[in-house]
């Protein structure tokens, strides 16, 4: 299927605002496997299990072995072409957001600065007994790593079955509810609230671009639908 970059091009060049909502996908490229597509090595429902306060309340040391393996990983990785390419996007636009799902702060490595994090930060760490977050780079040696009051830290993200960080759906939402164009990269559109946001897009009247090597239950409902990598299209694109 050709790729209808130079229409979605057109879109995005005629965009007063532009809202962008990115997933895991978009960090494919940078050697981070994904959780659903293809190539997704997350066998979905151990993910499911991991990632949710009962899966932390059972065996914090288990999930903290993951989530120090997944840190690791993602401390090695750069921004790839298609993150830079958002960044490079939003110095053009008068009014850009991007929203995303992605936990490894690579689009601020990127220099993209009007970020909303829906699922938290990798990076941070949050106290479960005082709330005090900080973020924690390092390499956490002891498993779960304490906080100074005593209490036991866990990843600052959200789980399956918490609330999102305050006020960022709210925020996406505008955004996307404001938007000339809403641009959805690597996102299998699975999880919400998230996913909610590009019926939103579409019931405003944006103009909805998908960047996926594959389907998505969205696909049939976006005005254009760019069969490729984000690395590759979001370069393009932009
Ligand atoms: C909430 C953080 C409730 C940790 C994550 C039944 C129906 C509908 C909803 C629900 C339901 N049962 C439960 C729910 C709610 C649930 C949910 O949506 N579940 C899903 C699974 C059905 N949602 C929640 O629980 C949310 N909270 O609803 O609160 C509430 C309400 C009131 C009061 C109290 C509570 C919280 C959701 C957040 C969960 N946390 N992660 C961490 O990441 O470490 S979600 C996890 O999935 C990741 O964050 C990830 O970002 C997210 C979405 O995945 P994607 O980013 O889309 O990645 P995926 O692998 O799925 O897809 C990759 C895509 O990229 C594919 O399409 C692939 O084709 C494409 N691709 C691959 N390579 C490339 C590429 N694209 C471009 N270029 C490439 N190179
Ligand atoms: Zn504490």
């Amino acid at each position: 299927m050709p790729l209808n970059v130079n229409a979605a091009r057109a879109k995005v060049r005629a965009a007063k605002r532009v809202a962008v909502l990115t997933g895991a996908g978009v960090s494919a490229e940078s050697g981070i496997p994904t959780f659903r597509g293809s190539g997704g090595f997350w066998s979905h429902q151990r993910f499911e299990d991991l990632a949710t306060p009962e899966g932390f309340a059972k065996d914090p040391k288990f999930v903290w072995e993951w989530y120090e393996a997944h840190r690791r990983n993602i401390a090695k990785a750069k921004p790839n072409a298609g993150h830079l390419a958002l960044a490079e996007l939003e110095g053009r636009v008068r009014w850009f957001t991007l929203i995303t799902q992605n936990v490894d702060g690579l689009h601020d490595l990127a220099g993209s600065r009007n970020v909303v994090k829906l699922h938290g930060d990798i990076w941070v760490v949050r106290c479960t007994v005082c709330g005090r977050e900080r973020t924690e780079r390092a390499e956490l040696t002891e498993l779960p790593p304490r906080c100074a009051c005593g209490g036991m830290l866990r990843p600052g993200v959200v789980w399956f079955g918490e609330m999102l960080p305050e006020g960022a759906m709210e925020a996406a939402a505008e955004a996307v509810r404001a938007a000339d164009v809403l641009i959805v990269a690597g996102t299998s559109a699975q999880v919400y609230p998230a996913a909610g946001l590009i019926p939103l897009a579409v019931s405003a009247g944006a103009v909805v671009i998908e960047i996926n090597p594959e389907e998505t239950d969205f696909s049939s409902e976006v005005t254009l639908a760019l069969r490729g990598t984000s690395a590759v299209v979001l370069p393009e694109l932009v």
